[in-house]
């Protein structure tokens, strides 16, 4: 049984071509890789790769990650400017022992050590709104405005996970910041023995309850996948509570090694892409409602 999920709507094309791969029998870090290319690649997506937002000096920079389940490795990016594809940095440095997780110059430098391509991530749209923003003094903060990571969990036909991570963070971020994505445990997680989680939302918030290890610990425990992603989910939410604050904007994908896949979300609709042993399609999911059920493009138009 092979399987993929990959958050939003934007990961349909690279969801379905990660799925073909699948089905000719390529391994799930392959899947991944492509799936999270395919987003990377295309400008119309503004909060990941080419066309990425810019932070607040008008740089965009880069978080990706990734993470094999068979070895529990993991390589992540952050910060880096003009690597075209961060993801495939990322797997790169997950063959490595040390030096997995390379910040700005660093990570630039190991991507022409690699031989990986470069390009400038800014497009005339991306840098009209910033221009726009900086002009308008918008300072808000806000994950689900059109900054949303790509993440991609897989499984294939061998058992073997994987699960990778990709944006541009936050629009209009401080230089330098770096939220949940690249890091282990909260953006991502993935160990196939019990499956593969993976967030997207406002990173400092998932970073409080490192949701992703949190989720494949829920289960390592049995739960499902939509069940364990509700309950990290939740009890996050309900320590937020008790220090008045709310839920928060996340949501969080999860796999496990029998090819199940689910999702919860604290927004109104978190559409996703996934596919079990077929062809990736959409489904969603509500607040408080972490059933999934299938959606067509048109129904969740005004999504990501
Ligand atoms: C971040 N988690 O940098 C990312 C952004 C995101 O929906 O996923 N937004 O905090």
């Amino acid at each position: 049984m092979y399987a993929l999920i990959g958050t939003w709507r934007m990961c349909l094309e690279g969801a379905r071509k990660g799925t073909a791969l699948l089905r000719s029998a390529a391994s799930a870090g392959d899947a991944v890789e492509q799936a999270i290319m395919t987003v990377e690649d295309e400008p119309a997506y503004t909060s990941v790769g080419y066309g990425g937002l810019p932070d607040s000096s008008g740089h965009v920079l880069l978080d990706a990650a990734y993470m094999d389940g068979g070895t529990l490795r993991m390589g992540g990016v952050m910060s880096a400017e003009n690597i075209r594809n961060p993801i495939a940095l990322a797997r790169k440095l997950c063959g490595r022992e040390t030096n997995c997780l390379l910040a700005g110059r660093g990570a630039e430098q190991a991507a022409v050590s690699f031989g990986l391509p470069f390009r400038d991530m800014r497009t005339a749209a991306s840098m009209e709104k910033w221009r726009k923003a900086v002009s308008e003094r918008q300072v808000r903060l806000s994950a689900y405005q059109g900054h949303d990571t790509v993440c991609v969990l897989a499984l294939d036909e061998r058992g073997g996970m994987a699960a990778g991570t990709s944006t541009s963070g936050l629009f209009m971020k401080d230089p330098g910041r770096v939220g949940d994505s690249p890091i282990i445990g909260s953006g991502f997680y993935c160990d196939d023995r019990a499956g593969a989680a993976a967030a997207t939302g406002l990173g400092e918030d998932i970073m409080r309850g490192c949701l992703s290890y949190e989720t494949v610990s829920l289960m390592r425990r049995g739960l499902s996948p939509a069940e364990a992603c509700r309950e990290a989910l939740a009890a996050l939410a309900e320590r937020k509570k008790t220090l008045g604050e709310d839920e928060g904007s996340i949501s969080l994908i999860a796999l496990n090694p029998s090819g199940e896949f689910g999702a919860a979300t604290t927004l109104p609709v978190f559409p996703f892409a996934a596919g079990r042993g077929e062809t990736a399609s959409l489904y969603a999911v509500s607040r408080g409602d972490s059933r999934c059920r299938p959606v067509t493009a048109e129904e969740i138009a005004g999504e990501p």
